[in-house]
């Protein structure tokens, strides 16, 4: 009776740790990467949510198939061995097995090709963006800007080691995080100064190279407010390890204000300034393209 009290109040404990466990996790996962962390972060935008969705199709078509012959693999080696089966027949040609190993495969193909592409173009870009987020990499930071607010833009790098805060994350958190809206079209133009770069945000579901001399385009739509890191994730150079993306996502009016803000800061609040700044920027451009 002593024994399953004990291991009654024992298994209670160990219930009560793991839902602690699994709700820290739960928490976690929307935002970064985990030590031992199984699976992908949460999906936090449609687009993710369908990479997720096709994921566990092929996972599903993967299993089945690896199944499938693990199974024939190991019926041919019980039935087929020297011993079972001492005179081999010297059949060589199947008709209808070499149509089937071959229109089958196909078919499996077809299944996997037809989603795929339409997640393709349904990552590609949003027909209906609300506001546009243009990135830059450099050697070795980002630089974001906000061009449906008077063009204002930062840079972003990474907090070193030595300066984290309690509770910011190492090699990922940056002294500027991007700020967006929640449940807002983002169009995202990304291009490079110097080398090729790749923005990507496993939660947005979004890698996309930035390219030097080009402007590639993505989106996202962001349905969860929260703190979203993400990773250069091209070889870009000694220092590629260290140039972290960090995203807060907050609700609109939070946005407005925080825009608001950083219009001010650079001077951009009265409409002729912005318009001033712009004129000032295209000719400081095309004074550099004649250089
Ligand atoms: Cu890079």
């Amino acid at each position: 009776m002593r024994c399953v009290r004990i291991l009654a109040s024992a298994a209670a404990r160990t219930a009560a740790v793991m839902t602690v466990l699994c709700g820290a996790t739960t928490a976690a996962l929307a935002q970064t990467a985990k030590p031992w962390q199984l699976g992908f972060q949460d999906p936090v935008t449609p687009v993710a949510e369908n990479i997720d969705a096709f994921h566990d199709l092929l996972l599903v078509i993967i299993t089945a198939i690896t199944a499938f012959v693990l199974l024939l693999l190991l019926y041919v080696a019980v039935r087929f061995n020297s011993r079972a089966n001492p005179t081999p027949s010297r059949v060589t040609h199947h008709t209808t097995i070499e149509v089937l190993w071959t229109v089958v495969p196909i078919m499996i193909l077809v299944v996997i090709a037809i989603p795929s592409f339409k997640l393709l173009y349904f990552g590609d870009r949003t027909a209906t963006p609300e506001m546009t987020l243009k990135v830059t990499g450099h050697q070795w930071y980002w630089s974001y800007a906000y061009p449906d607010y008077g063009n204002v833009s930062f840079d972003s790098l990474m907090v070193p080691t030595d300066q984290l805060k309690p509770g910011q994350v190492r090699l990922l958190e940056v002294d500027n995080r991007v700020v967006v809206p929640v449940d807002t079209n983002v169009r995202v133009l990304l291009t490079a100064d110097d080398v090729l770069h790749s923005w990507a945000v496993p939660a947005f579901g979004i890698k996309t190279d930035t390219i030097p001399g080009r402007l590639n385009e993505t989106w996202f739509r962001v349905t969860r407010t929260g703190t979203y890191y993400g990773q250069c994730s091209e070889l870009c150079g000694v220092n590629h390890g260290f140039m972290p993306i960090a995203i807060d996502v907050v609700s609109k009016d939070a946005f407005s204000q925080w825009i608001a803000e950083k219009k001010k800061t650079a001077g951009l609040t009265a409409p002729a300034q912005a318009d001033s700044v712009d004129v000032a920027h295209r000719a400081d451009v095309t004074a550099r393209g004649n250089r």
